[in-house]
């Protein structure tokens, strides 16, 4: 359905994205967001730590300010100005909440049982799962519209939210009379380190929440640690291949190979052209003297920028106030297209 939709949507083009404070984030979330943040943010993105989104799974009420923080100061070491960004925690523009809630009567019960995610995130025991994780893609199509976003870089594991995006802006827009009102918001995902792996699981995504900490590289993680994680990710005992058809049929290898080329900026190819032929045992070293000359700058300045938490509170309330800037008239006309009593 959503490939077939048309826009009718001439507002100006806006970058949106989020990342949620639900752990130390990890080389998937640099490569697949926080690059990607940096390289599109001339054209003045917002970007959100989506605490609201942190909670649909329980969260320690103590902690969670701080992970938020935490995020923002990922952010700002990974390179964004925040002249350019605006960077603030969702749970601070209220118009998310009350859009969100206006979605919820427009997307249809059956588009959300279709969403792989939450299957994935709920487990075997979905009757217990918060009736927040089964609407937590509705909220996403809020983040989003709330601010007329046409454009939000993610990593692949998204796109299925971004299209249940698409589907509610359309049907909205058609339910309310008001063509164009919103725009079909396209996901950014293509470019290197959409979709890294598990380092102990080449089919998995690597992930914050993955209990076994030697699946990921944590930007927190001091040179030795990735070092060790590295040496110690699963591979097969074959040297690398010399072309790109064969490395596809090997899960583990094309992980660590996109992960290098990903961090040299270069092509897997050209890795392959360089490694082609030798064994894990001289490859690995060498992934792991780049992953450590790549984020330990990184890891140094966001650790500097924790130091100042003020400073960190400084730069969210600034964010805040230009996402209600642009908000609130958005949800103002929400209102009146519903026929919401406006006073
Ligand atoms: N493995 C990955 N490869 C590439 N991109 C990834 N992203 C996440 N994992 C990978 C992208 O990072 C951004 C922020 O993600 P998020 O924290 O909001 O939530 P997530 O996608 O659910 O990430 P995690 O790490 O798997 O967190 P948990 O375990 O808490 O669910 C998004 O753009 C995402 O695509």
């Amino acid at each position: 359905m959503s490939e077939a939709m048309q826009s009718d949507y001439s507002g100006p083009e806006r970058v949106l994205s989020g990342v949620q404070p639900t752990g130390s984030l990890h080389l998937g979330n640099y490569l697949g967001a926080l690059v990607k943040f940096v390289a599109l943010q001339d054209r003045r993105p917002f970007l959100f730590v989506a605490d609201l989104h942190a909670i649909t799974l329980p969260q320690d009420p103590k902690a969670l300010a701080g992970q938020t923080r935490a995020i923002a100061a990922a952010f700002l070491a990974a390179g964004l100005d925040t002249d350019k960004a605006a960077i603030f925690p969702q749970s601070a523009v209220r118009e998310h909440v009350e859009l969100a809630w206006v979605f919820n009567c427009t997307a249809r019960l059956g588009w959300l049982e279709r969403m792989t995610q939450f299957k994935e995130k709920a487990g075997k025991d979905k009757e217990r799962a918060s009736v927040g994780l089964f609407t937590y893609p509705v909220l996403q199509a809020a983040d989003i519209l709330i601010y007329k976003a046409t454009h939000v870089p993610v990593g692949e594991d998204q796109k299925q939210h971004l299209e249940l995006s698409r589907d509610i802006a359309d049907r909205f827009n058609r339910d309310f009379d008001a063509p164009g009102f919103f725009p079909l918001p396209e996901p950014l995902i293509q470019g290197p380190g959409a979709r890294v792996m598990s380092l102990k699981d080449g089919t998995k995504k690597m992930s914050k929440s993955d209990p076994a900490d030697l699946s990921r590289i944590n930007l927190t993680d001091d040179a030795d640690t990735i070092a060790r994680k590295i040496k110690k990710a699963k591979t097969d005992p074959e040297p690398l291949p010399d072309n790109l058809g064969d490395l596809k049929a090997r899960p583990e290898a094309a992980n660590l190979v996109g992960i290098y080329s990903a961090l040299a900026g270069t092509s897997d190819a050209a890795v392959l052209d360089e490694f082609g032929g030798q064994g894990f045992g001289a490859f690995k070293p060498a992934l792991a003297e780049l992953a450590v000359e790549k984020l330990s700058p990184m890891t140094a300045e966001m650790q500097r920028l924790m130091g100042d938490p003020a400073e960190i509170d400084r730069v969210l309330a600034k964010g805040a106030e230009r996402a209600r800037e642009v908000a609130a008239p958005v949800m103002d006309e929400v209102r009146r297209l519903v026929g919401f009593w406006r006073g």
